[in-house]
């Protein structure tokens, strides 16, 4: 749920990178945060268990200009992927604004992106918070990797993106796609925002 400061004038809206273990939540991050000027970022925490796994998530605002003279900040955090962290998962998911569901792109990967999929939803569900009315875009990371390894966008918009949300292919680990992703949500989240004079 995003928050107004009348105060400072600031809105402060929460977006969270979901998806299964591996696939590239973090890097996503690790990139934007590279990628983002001194003075327009936070500090990113990051709590990562002995194999370097997010444990708790990553955390990173940036001020993204203004609506309405209220500065937009935004805070984006990942959850921890791995199946076991059910609870920190539902923990980090309560009160997003928006969610970038990243997949792993690795046919191997194609049941564990599904099943994440679904934890999302019944996550969400939990919360009291209709799907669909979560702003949602689906990335599909890793394309970089070799063809017989990996599906195609198509491909993987069949088996996942029953919404027919926005999705983009990208490759965290050297740029394409993280910043379109972003982007994406973060204009869908700013449009509902705007659309309903906050919440
Ligand atoms: N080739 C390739 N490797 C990637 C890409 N994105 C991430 N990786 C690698 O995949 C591994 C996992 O990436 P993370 O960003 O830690 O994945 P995560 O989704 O945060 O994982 P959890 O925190 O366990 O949920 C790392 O070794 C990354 O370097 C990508 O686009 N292409
Ligand atoms: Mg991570």
């Amino acid at each position: 749920m995003s928050l107004v400061n009348y105060a400072t004038r600031e809105i402060t809206c929460k977006i969270v990178y979901y998806g299964p273990g591996r696939s590239g939540k973090t890097t996503n991050l690790h990139y934007i945060y590279g990628q983002v000027p001194g003075d327009r970022k936070g500090q990113m925490v990051s709590l990562a268990t002995q194999t370097d796994r997010t444990l708790f998530f990553d955390f990173l605002p940036i001020d993204l200009g203004t609506i309405s003279g209220f500065s937009t900040r935004f805070q984006l955090y990942t959850v921890p992927g791995q199946v076991y962290y059910a609870t920190t998962r539902r923990l980090v998911l309560q009160g997003a604004d928006g969610v970038v569901f990243v997949a792993d792109s690795q046919s191997r990967q194609l049941k564990e992106n599904v099943e994440s999929f679904q934890d999302l939803h019944a996550n969400l569900a939990e919360h009291g918070v209709a799907a669909r009315d979560v702003p949602l875009v689906i990335q599909y990371n890793k394309q970089d990797l070799p063809r017989d390894m990996i599906m195609s966008p198509d491909e993987l918009d069949e088996q996942l993106n029953f919404r027919e949300v926005p999705s983009f292919a990208a490759d965290a680990l050297h740029g394409p796609g993280v910043f379109v992703t972003l982007r994406a949500i973060s204009e869908q989240v700013l449009q509902r925002l705007s659309g309903k004079g906050g919440r």
